[in-house]
């Protein structure tokens, strides 16, 4: 017979919930890892359901080997996940899906239950993936995903394909923010990172009434592997917590800038962030 322990030697926790629908990136620095050490150190309890598993290749100049999680047994942990926190769970990121037929399963799971929150990291072409292929996947994401998004975290490059305009200036970044949340309704932090000119990394976050724009000082010259997924993650747990998809916005950037400042750094041509940042800052 299994003893239970008796109610007064334990404590009930109801932390804010917050999931991730997301690949694994096997050294730790971007994908599902990225996001669950971001909700920990947020202060949120990070549930995950993997949609692919990502593996770089040292042989290959880092490149991605790619391999992506069967449709049904996505459907199974989501339906382990909603079944476990129904009613509690409201706020999810969306992550790297990889396929249209993942898109579709997680776009049919969503659609199960209200969501307070659904954050978008449209993460569009991922090295390693046939062009046709990726081709295939973008369209699903604006098709099926976009319409569920009540935010969005487009890098430069994701906001030049989900706007349709070159993005060259931060006057073209906000133009871009704006048609991206007319398309899909979402509030959006469309980051310009290290790919504007000038000494700042320049975000823009726009919700149909306020734009603002959020800088910091670059740090380095080249992008810290994880910045993006962090930075989504860190909305995510902050939306989760009750803010304001401003605050939010303003929240992850703080914590992504501090997680770059104190990269972690391997054998790979690119650094990964560290989500401890804020500790110590
Ligand atoms: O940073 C984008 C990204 C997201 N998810 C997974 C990844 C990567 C980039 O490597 O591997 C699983």
């Amino acid at each position: 017979m299994v003893r239970m322990p008796s109610t007064d030697q334990y404590d009930v926790h109801t932390p804010a919930l917050s999931l991730t629908i997301a690949g694994s990136e096997a050294t730790g620095g971007a994908g599902a890892q990225a996001d669950l050490k971001t909700f920990q150190e947020l202060g949120t309890f990070g549930i995950v359901a993997l949609t692919c598993i990502v593996a770089f290749d040292p042989k290959d100049d880092w490149n991605h080997r790619f391999v992506p999680v069967q449709a049904d047994v996505i459907a199974n942990q989501l339906e382990a996940i909603q079944a476990d926190y129904a009613g509690a769970l409201k706020t999810t990121k969306l992550g790297m899906m990889g396929s249209p037929e993942t898109i579709s399963t997680v776009a049919t799971a969503l659609r199960n239950q209200e969501w307070d929150h659904v954050v978008l990291d449209p993460v569009l072409i991922c090295k390693g993936q046939e062009p046709g292929h990726a081709l295939d996947t973008d369209r699903a994401l604006k098709a099926e995903l976009l319409p569920l998004a009540t935010f969005t975290t487009p890098n430069h490059f994701e906001s030049e394909q989900l706007s349709g305009i070159t993005v060259s200036t931060l006057e073209d970044l906000k133009e871009a923010a704006k048609r991206i949340h007319e398309v899909s309704g979402a509030a959006v932090l469309a980051k310009g990172g290290m790919k504007l000119d000038g000494p700042d990394a320049l975000d823009v976050f726009y919700d149909g009434e306020t734009l603002e724009v959020l800088s910091a000082p670059k740090i380095g010259d080249h992008g810290v592997s994880g910045a993006g997924c962090s930075l989504a993650a860190a909305v995510t747990a902050e939306l989760a917590k009750g803010a304001t998809p401003l605050e939010a916005a303003r929240r992850a950037k703080e914590f992504v800038t501090e997680g770059i400042r104190q990269r972690v750094t391997g054998n790979t041509p690119f650094d990964a962030l560290w989500q401890g940042g804020l500790r110590r800052a």
